[in-house]
């Protein structure tokens, strides 16, 4: 089975590694991650302020790697303020051993020691106008301090976002560059994470994806999503899957449903589709969304789709649509 992941994403980095670097991907189309101060209002769109993203670089990349923050500041441009500017936000490198594959980091309720490996690089901002709209680059990181794990394509580093402080909402976007100054990419690498904290879109025009990759292993997902606000609807394109509609929340709750893989999406990507309410769509929305398979373990995404976007197959699919 790791054989055949590690396939997988050969036959990914050799397909698909333009556009990899920014997070949120370039074929997502999300705005921006959002991390609230701890003392923000989980109503707001925010669980439990704090954003994990991991970055795999291939094994063999050896020149240093940057990891860049656009508007890593929380106030001025880009940002949600709650009363005033009073939220600190810490974002903290880490990698060697345990840094991406201890569990604790791959959970949904970032509890225990979501924090393992070592800490390579840390920075806290607060509202800062020299960062404010500006990017924030962390690095030169040498790839060989990043923990190797194979079946992730290669050299991996985490990155965890905090709100330590106040109640705003930090907006920013991320990209993993091999240039500290410009956002220049670094071939066949990509970003992945398993859960995942946004701001939609304003407009009632725009579609969002994720890009879940559904391996041999999984029989079923259950999607959890929280505080989507009923603006829009969520559905699932894949080979055999034509809109599939997923459960969506109203304001400050999560909401779920299960869904059963056929056999024919094993080893492929879904194309998770958010589209904004046309009618009345919400501005300034702010969601969180998961997914986990049958043994409740929590499914990647990835800044680039594994295999590419997956398209309906009228041939595979044989259920109507509902
Ligand atoms: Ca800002
Ligand atoms: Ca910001
Ligand atoms: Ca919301």
């Amino acid at each position: 089975m790791k054989r055949f992941i590690i396939a997988s994403f050969a036959l990914m980095l050799g397909l698909q590694a333009v556009n990899a670097q920014p997070v949120p991907g370039t074929d997502e189309n999300i705005p921006y991650l959002i991390t609230f101060g701890k003392d923000g209002e989980t109503a707001w769109g925010d669980d439990n302020f704090v954003q994990i993203i991991f970055f795999s670089i291939p094994a063999d990349h050896n020149s240093p790697i940057f990891i860049r923050v656009f508007d890593p500041d929380c106030g001025g441009e880009n940002d949600e303020m709650k009363t005033s500017w009073n939220t600190k936000t810490r974002f903290t490198v880490y990698g060697g051993a345990g840094s991406c594959s201890n569990k604790d980091a791959q959970k949904c309720n970032e509890k225990g020691n979501y924090k393992s490996g070592t800490m390579l690089l840390t920075k806290t901002f607060g509202s800062e106008p020299t960062f404010d709209g500006k990017w924030y680059t962390f690095g030169p990181i040498n790839p060989s301090e990043g923990e190797n794990l194979p079946e992730f394509g290669g050299r991996t580093f985490k990155l965890v976002i905090e709100g330590a402080s106040g109640d705003d909402g930090n907006m920013y976007r991320l990209f993993l560059s091999r240039n500290g100054n410009n956002n220049v990419k670094v071939d066949g690498a990509f970003a992945y994470y398993f859960k995942y904290k946004f701001r939609m879109h304003d407009s009632g025009t725009e579609v969002s994806h994720i890009y879940p990759y559904i391996d041999n292993r999984v029989v079923s997902i259950k999607q959890s999503n929280f505080d989507w606000d009923s603006d829009g609807f969520l559905r699932i394109i894949s080979v055999s899957k034509n809109g599939v509609m997923m459960k969506t929340s109203n304001d400050n709750e999560w909401q779920s449903s299960t869904h059963k893989i056929d056999d024919a999406e094993k080893n492929s990507s879904w194309d998770i589709q958010m589209i904004k309410s046309k009618s009345k769509p919400l501005k300034n929305n702010n969601v969180v969304i998961y997914l986990e398979n049958q043994y409740g373990e929590l499914l990647p995404f990835y800044s680039v789709p594994i295999g590419g976007i997956p398209k309906y197959k009228y041939t595979i699919g044989v259920k109507p649509k509902k």
